[in-house]
């Protein structure tokens, strides 16, 4: 039985140049290392991110509490472990020792135990279902809260559906950098940034930068001779105020904000719409999916926040057809998969994710293979993202080899 020898934990930046942590857990002469992520645009019902006291409680904690009692823990018993982070934080939600810490130990450990059996992490967590190598989401213009003086909409995305990965990470670049020729284009002299996930900050209302990217996907589709599909992430909870959702240039009602978003789901061809309603309103959702679940992906994240709770309730009100996975809005591997395995069950399609600060870990390209998941969000361009992008190039030639 391979076991813990030793952790360790460390301060290190996040892409937003904040403080997140990284674990290190060590077993004989494994080594399995990961860092956690934070969001800007967070579920109100996910983990928090850290405890009353920040980072530094976190470092304290693990010191002090965690470390302790998980040295000597046999390394291949993941669902032990998740229990024991669970029990040793004692509230529903990670809120004493935050979701950061939780994650980062979980999956330092998953890839300690890889590491251990000589097995590359994807392989050592595929199921029977065997690996598959997911979509792409790449963000391409960006807003909300990812970004200053840009659009309401949080992500416009474009999924490319090529024949391989490497095909497609390189479509969606291309798409990326087309856009910003169309953009400069369109706002001559208009400074142009990019916001918190490499996405471009256009200074336009929300359906002109939908149809700048539609533009830009049909030029790219023709040339790549495959299907390259616009999407969105509206993270709608950001911009519900009052019961109403508020655009720089319109004010919609939840029964309007339904009629808009199935409007552009068809006049744009959207491959996925995430978010498109507040949170708490499963109505909505359960009205646009069906309206449009048969064409295009209604995809639930801060709804969900990859809680088998909140998703059940949403499969018994066909409240979307899809979930994005975020393993640190709840904290265990072991919770992250339960929660893709019930969506599987219940015929919705996962798409792994990133979070908008984030590190080089590159663990999420490997839990989007193992775990069979339909898509993975984590951007177009920049290092951080990139990070996950390659390590998907190099896993997809390790299945193209039979490793
Ligand atoms: C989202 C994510 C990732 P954040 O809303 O899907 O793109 O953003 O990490 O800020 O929650
Ligand atoms: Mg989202």
């Amino acid at each position: 039985m391979p076991s813990i020898d030793r952790l360790a934990i460390r301060k290190i930046l996040d892409s937003r140049g904040n403080a997140t942590v990284e674990v290190d857990v060590v077993a004989g002469s494994a080594l399995g290392r990961a860092a956690a992520p934070s969001g800007a645009s967070t579920g109100a019902l996910e983990a928090p991110s850290w405890p009353p006291g920040g980072v530094d409680a976190a470092l304290r904690i693990f010191q002090d509490s965690l470390a302790p009692r998980l040295r000597g823990r046999d390394v291949k018993d993941q669902p032990g472990l998740d229990r024991t982070l669970r029990e040793l934080d004692g509230t529903p939600n990670f809120a004493r020792i935050g979701g950061n810490v939780a994650t980062a130990v979980s999956l330092a450990n998953a890839k300690a135990a890889a590491a251990s059996s000589g097995k590359p992490l994807f392989r050592y967590l595929t199921g029977p279902q065997g690996p598959s190598i997911p979509l792409p989401l790449g963000n391409v213009i960006g807003g909300g809260r990812h970004a200053i003086g840009g659009t309401t909409i949080q992500e416009y995305l474009v999924v490319s559906q090529g024949p391989t990965a490497l095909a497609n990470v390189m479509t969606n670049a291309r798409v990326h950098a087309l856009v910003r020729d169309a953009l400069m284009k369109r706002l001559p002299g208009v400074p142009l940034g990019r916001g918190d996930e490499g996405a471009w900050v256009a200074q336009l209302q929300d359906e002109e930068a939908l149809s700048l990217l539609a533009d830009v996907c049909r030029k790219v589709e023709r040339e790549a001779a495959f299907p390259v599909r616009p999407a969105l992430d509206l993270a709608a909870s950001e911009f519900y105020r009052g019961g109403k959702y508020r655009y720089r240039d319109r004010t919609l009602s939840a029964k309007k904000q339904i009629d808009f978003v199935e409007r552009l789901a068809d006049d744009f061809s959207l491959f996925s719409v995430e978010d498109p309603f507040d949170q708490e309103d499963f109505g909505s959702f359960t009205e646009l999916t069906k309206r449009i679940g048969d064409r295009c992906k209604v995809i639930g994240d801060d709804i969900f926040v990859t809680n088998v709770e909140r998703l059940r309730r949403g499969i018994e009100q066909r409240a979307a057809n899809a979930i994005l996975i975020k393993p640190n809005q709840i904290g265990t591997l072991s919770e992250t998969r339960a929660a893709v395995d019930l969506a599987h069950s219940a015929g919705y399609a996962t798409v792994m994710s990133h979070r908008s600060g984030e590190t080089t870990d590159d663990t999420i390209a490997h839990l989007a293979v193992a775990f069979g998941c339909l898509g993975i969000k984590t951007g177009a361009v920049g290092g951080e993202r990139i990070a996950k992008l390659n390590e998907l190039i190099r896993i997809e030639e390790q299945l193209q080899a039979g490793a």
